[in-house]
């Protein structure tokens, strides 16, 4: 009973962090990781602006929709989140 209960918890957990996280990334927008966003982040945005997955300069961190291509549906989260 009381693995079942434990497992049951797990499974909460993971579900409720894993929203958590999800909604957290569409507002990830500090790009650089110095913990604030500005211009710097929005120049990384804008160099990333038009690549996809796989391509030379493709950012992941910038494909805030995760469509794997960076687009102006992109840059609509971005400047939604700041
Ligand atoms: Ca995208």
């Amino acid at each position: 009973m009381r693995e079942i209960l434990s497992g049951g918890l797990v499974v909460v957990g993971l579900v409720f962090f894993g929203w958590t996280a999800s909604a957290q990334n569409a507002c990830q927008t500090d790009l650089n990781g110095d913990g604030v966003t500005n211009e710097a982040d929005v120049e990384i945005f804008q160099s990333a602006l038009g690549t996809a997955v796989g391509d030379e300069g493709f950012v992941a961190a910038a494909d805030l929709d995760g469509s794997g291509t960076v687009t102006s549906t992109d840059y609509g989260i971005f400047l939604g989140c700041n």
